[in-house]
């Protein structure tokens, strides 16, 4: 039932051609109450942002928005960083594992409407990675290469941040397959679709490469505080 769906949205995207459709599945959220979505929308982090960016609602537990998942499994996986980097490199998931860990606990926020507050997510962080392979440039991009021809795009500057890892548990636990074991992205502070899932190299590239969503009619930037869904 739900890879029909799926296979449906793919092919609905394919024959809209350009033009802006929905992402996602529809329907199936389970929203808190309204008292506590609007405590929630009205306090604030501790950057000064509302906690809830406009035009999203809090749901209890993440949703799978589905997508082609990729077949490797820890024991297989790895990941080639390459590109624009003084020193390219493969990652096994062991290897992933032996780097320094960080446990966030984070808000995410999809562009569908959906509002996920203090999820746990452990990792590496990028900043942790790029500190090995050596970015050629600072002003350039990253490119997330996923499974089945996947990819997200963000500046370099962006993947700095403290918050961005490479996550292989959600929860205390290892990732589910449907939301991207081995390892997905998980880059808090911008829509949900940059943090690919099923996540196989990362490229450092000196010019921009919109991903899969970012070259299907959604924002680049995709600040959802700015409520950057759509191009500017
Ligand atoms: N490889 C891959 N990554 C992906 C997607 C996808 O279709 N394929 N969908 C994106 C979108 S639109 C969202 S909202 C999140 C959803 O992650 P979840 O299913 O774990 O909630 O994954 C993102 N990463
Ligand atoms: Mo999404």
């Amino acid at each position: 039932m739900k890879k029909d769906l799926k296979i449906s949205r793919r092919t609905f995207l394919a024959a809209a051609g350009g033009s802006i459709v929905s992402i996602g599945l529809p329907g199936a959220f389970i929203k808190l109450s309204d008292a506590k979505q609007q405590a929630f929308a009205a306090s604030l982090r501790p950057d000064g942002r509302p906690r809830l960016p406009p035009g999203q609602h809090a749901v209890e537990k993440i949703l799978d928005m589905g997508g082609t998942a990729g077949t490797a499994t820890a024991a297989d996986w790895n990941m080639r960083i390459h590109g624009e980097v003084e020193r390219a490199m493969v990652l096994s998931y062991e290897e992933l594992l032996n780097l320094d860990q960080v446990h966030i606990v984070c808000d995410v926020h999809c562009v569908t409407g959906w509002t996920l507050l203090d999820s746990r997510w452990t990792g590496v962080r990028l900043g942790t990675i790029m500190d090995r392979v050596k970015p050629a440039k600072s002003g350039g991009f990253i490119i997330f290469e996923a499974a089945e021809g996947y990819t997200s795009n963000v500046p370099i500057s962006d993947a700095r941040k403290e918050n961005v890892i490479l996550a292989h548990s959600f929860s205390g636990e290892r990732l589910q397959r449907a939301h991207g074991a081995p390892v997905r992205v998980v880059i808090p502070d911008r829509y949900f679709y940059k943090s690919a899932k099923w996540l196989e190299a990362v490229k450092f590239a000196s010019r921009d490469e919109p991903g899969y969503w970012e070259s299907r009619g959604y924002s680049n930037s995709a600040d959802p505080w700015k409520e950057e869904r759509y191009p500017n």
